[in-house]
C-alpha cells in the first residue's frame, strides 16, 4: 500500500463489535478481567489501551516501521530514548535542536551523568569525529530546528553503527510523509506529535518509532513503567490528523515554496533558511532524502531587534505563537521562545541570531500569507 492510503488505514480498522468506521475513544482506565490473571488483551490504560493501540499501528506503518509507542509529549518520547543510556553514556547530537530537547539533555541527563556534545550538524564528519568508545547515541534533528538545515541520515546511521552506537532521527519538521529515516538506517525515530501528525494545533502527543524488537521491548517496559501516556482523546485526535497528512503536507509545502521564494527577493529580508531553495547549503541532500521541503522556514531581517518586535505587530494572519505544524500559519521568535533555554552565547555560536524568525507555514491561501508578509515588511 502507498502512503496515502497507509494513513488511513493502518491501525484504522472498522470496529469488529460495532462496525464503527472510526476507531473509538475507549475512555476507561481499567479494563474486567475474566479470572485472575486473565485479562482480555487490555489490563489498565496505562499499560495499553486500544485507542492508542490504534495510533501506535498507525506511527509505525506511517515511518515504514515495525513498532510504534505514543508518549504524552515529544520531550516525554525523547525521555524514553534517553532511558536506553546509563550514567557515563555518551551521546553525539547535532548542534541545532529543539531548545526543550537542549534543555532535557544539559539540565536533566548531564547532572545524572551523562555526556552530551554538539557538533555541527551538517558536518558529517565533525560529528562522526566526536564518536568516542562511550557513545550509545547519536541524535539529530533533520531538517533542524530552527535552521532548517539537512543532516545526511544515511551517513549518520553508517558512522553511529561502526561506533556501536544508536541513531535516533527526531523527525517532526519532514513528518513521515516527506521522510522516513528508518528506511536510511536509523534506529529510533522521534516524533512531536504536537506538530504535523496531529496538523491542527489541538493536542500535545509524543512518539517513538522502531524495527528492532529488543528496543521496542525496552521502550515499552519505559513507557509502561514511567507512564507518560497520551489520554484516549489524544490519541483519537493525532489518528484523525494522521488521515489527512499527506493532503495538508502538500499545501504546507505549496504554501511554504511561495512564502520562501517572496522572502528571498525583499530587500528587508538578509537571509531565507528553506531547503527548498536551489540556494539552500543542503538542498541537494534534502532532494535525495526527502520526497519534499515541508512548511517551516526561518529568516533573518536586516535588522534587529526593534526591527523583529515591529514586524511581528505588523502581521495580521501569522500569529505569533510556539508550536508548528498546524493548519494555520504561525510566527515565532526562536531567540526567546522556542530556544530561550540556550545561554544566548551558545545560541549566536549556532548561527541563531537575534533578527531570526521562523514560520510555520499553514494551509491557507498562499497568496493571503505573501500578502500579509508583504504589508508587515512593507512598515519595516
Ligand atoms: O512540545 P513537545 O510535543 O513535547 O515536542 C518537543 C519537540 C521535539 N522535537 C522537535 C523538533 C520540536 O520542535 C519539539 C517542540 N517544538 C516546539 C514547541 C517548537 O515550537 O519548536
Amino acid at each position: 500500500m502507498r502512503f496515502e492510503t497507509i494513513a488511513i488505514h493502518a491501525g484504522q480498522a472498522p470496529d469488529t463489535t460495532t462496525g464503527a468506521v472510526t476507531v473509538p475513544v475507549y475512555q476507561t482506565s481499567t479494563f474486567q478481567q475474566d479470572g485472575i490473571g486473565r485479562p482480555r488483551g487490555y489490563e489498565y490504560s496505562r499499560t495499553g489501551n486500544p485507542t492508542r493501540a490504534a495510533l501506535e499501528t498507525a506511527l509505525a506503518a506511517l515511518e515504514n516501521g515495525r513498532h510504534g509507542l505514543a508518549f504524552a509529549s515529544g520531550v516525554a518520547a525523547t525521555t524514553a530514548v534517553l532511558s536506553l543510556l546509563k550514567p557515563g553514556d555518551h551521546v553525539v547530537a547535532g548542534d541545532d535542536l529543539y531548545g526543550g530537547t537542549y534543555r532535557l539533555f544539559e539540565r536533566v541527563y548531564r547532572p545524572l551523568g551523562m555526556e552530551f556534545n554538539y557538533p555541527p550538524t551538517t558536518d558529517a564528519n565533525a560529528m562522526a569525529d566526536a564518536l568516542r568508545p562511550e557513545t550509545r547515541l547519536v541524535w539529530i534533528e533533520t531538517p533542524t530546528n530552527p535552521l532548517l538545515r539537512i543532516a545526511d541520515i544515511r551517513r549518520m546511521a553508517e558512522a553511529a553503527h561502526a561506533a556501536g552506537a544508536w541513531l535516533a532521527v527526531d523527525n517532526t519538521f519532514a513528518s513521515p510523509y516527506l521522510q522516513r529515516p528508518l528506511e536510511l538506517g536509523a534506529d529510533l525515530v522521534v516524533h512531536s506529535c504536537t506538530k504535523y501528525l496531529g496538523g491542527h494545533s489541538d493536542l500535545v502527543g509524543g512518539a517513538v518509532i522502531v524495527n528492532d524488537d529488543e528496543l521496542h521491548r525496552k521502550l515499552r517496559f519505559y513507557q509502561n513503567a514511567a507512564g507518560a501516556v497520551p489520554g484516549p482523546w489524544d490519541c483519537w485526535l493525532t489518528l484523525r490528523g494522521i488521515k489527512t497528512l499527506a493532503v495538508r503536507m502538500r499545501a504546507h509545502e505549496r504554501n511554504a515554496r511561495a512564502v520562501a521564494e517572496f522572502l528571498a527577493s525583499h530587500p528587508v529580508v538578509e537571509r531565507v533558511h528553506y531547503p527548498g531553495l536551489p540556494d539552500h547549503p543542503q538542498h541537494e541532500l534534502a532532494r535525495r532524502q526527502m520526497s519534499g521541503f515541508g512548511g517551516m522556514i526561518s529568516f533573518e531581517l536586516r535588522g534587529g531587534f526593534e526591527m523583529v518586535e515591529r514586524f511581528v505587530a505588523g502581521l495580521r494572519l501569522f500569529i505569533l505563537a510556539e508550536s508548528l505544524g498546524g493548519v494555520e500559519s504561525l510566527v515565532c521568535y526562536p531567540p526567546q521562545m522556542t530556544h530561550a533555554a540556550f545561554p544566548p552565547s551558545e545560541r549566536r555560536r549556532r548561527g541563531i541570531g537575534d533578527n531570526l524568525l521562523r514560520l510555520s507555514v499553514g494551509i491557507e491561501d498562499p497568496e493571503d500569507l505573501v500578502d500579509d508578509l508583504r504589508q508587515a515588511l512593507a512598515n519595516l
